[in-house]
């Protein structure tokens, strides 16, 4: 199994895109659970990439496609990791802020917060304020997720809770952040309600700000 796991990471630095979902199919076969395959297989081989990419080693068009790739592998894994009779834990709206285009983290934050019975709104990648605080009016969540991978878009976290306290909305839902620059400290300066590092994490926010607003 860890020879297959080193294969799929080799797969995502690659790109090999039919490569990564036979090797997924291949893991789950001999019994791998989906966070194994994410945690062992996919996100090494995109952590290669986010650092070859940093050291100017792995260019835009390669990092696309190793993001391609990951992303297959988890369409695969999607069906696994969305089970059809969990009861409803609560709605959430979750979308990656205006100026970012990264949305792998996220998407997987979404299917794991389905796989643990949310009902979730995903409003994509680039979301400006405004659409948010609209999905929130239409939507009325439980929880807005905010999602962003840049230093340059982390403020925009800052700015949709400014708007929801503007607009009188503030009180009504509970506001998730994440993202790889997102701290935890950042999240409570910006008053935020809750922070997830990962999309485990974000699952066990998601539980206890569903249990607090009840
Ligand atoms: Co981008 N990029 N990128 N990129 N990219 C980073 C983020 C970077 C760290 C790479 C680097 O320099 N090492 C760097 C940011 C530096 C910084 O701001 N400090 C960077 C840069 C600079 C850029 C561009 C500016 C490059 C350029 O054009 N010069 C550009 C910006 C475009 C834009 O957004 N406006 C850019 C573009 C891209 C691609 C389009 C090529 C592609 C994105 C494709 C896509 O997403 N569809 C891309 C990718 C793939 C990356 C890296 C390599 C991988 C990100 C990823 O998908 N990780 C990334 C380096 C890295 O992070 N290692 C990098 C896997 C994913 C599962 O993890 O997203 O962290 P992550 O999500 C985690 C947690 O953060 C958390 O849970 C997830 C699962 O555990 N989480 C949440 C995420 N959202 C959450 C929300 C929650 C809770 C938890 O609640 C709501």
């Amino acid at each position: 199994m860890l020879e297959l796991m080193r294969k799929l990471s080799q797969a995502v630095i690659s790109g090999e895109v039919e490569t990564a979902a036979q090797l997924t199919e291949q893991l789950l076969a001999q019994g791998a659970s989906p966070q194994e395959i994410i945690d062992n297989g996919l996100m090494p081989g995109m952590d290669y990439v986010g650092a070859q990419f940093r050291k100017g080693e792995m260019f835009i068009p390669e990092v696309l496609l190793s993001a391609r790739t990951m992303q297959t592998a988890m369409d695969v894994l999607k069906p696994r990791l969305v089970s059809g009779n969990v009861p409803s834990q609560g709605t959430v709206v979750i979308g990656t802020v205006q100026g970012d285009l990264h949305d792998i983290g996220k998407n997987l934050v979404r299917m794991m917060l389905e796989a643990a019975g949310f009902s979730v709104i995903d409003l994509g990648i680039d979301v400006p304020a405004e659409k948010f605080l609209e999905a929130v009016k239409t939507h009325r969540p439980h929880i807005l997720g905010l999602s962003a991978l840049l230093t340059t878009t982390m403020t925009m976290q800052k700015q949709v809770i400014e708007a929801l306290s503007a607009a009188g909305m503030r009180q009504g839902v509970k506001v998730m952040v994440g993202g790889a620059p997102v701290t935890e400290k950042y999240a409570r300066e910006i008053g935020a309600d809750g922070y997830g590092e990962s999309a485990v994490q974000a699952v066990a926010v998601a539980r206890s700000l569903v249990q607090v607003r009840r």
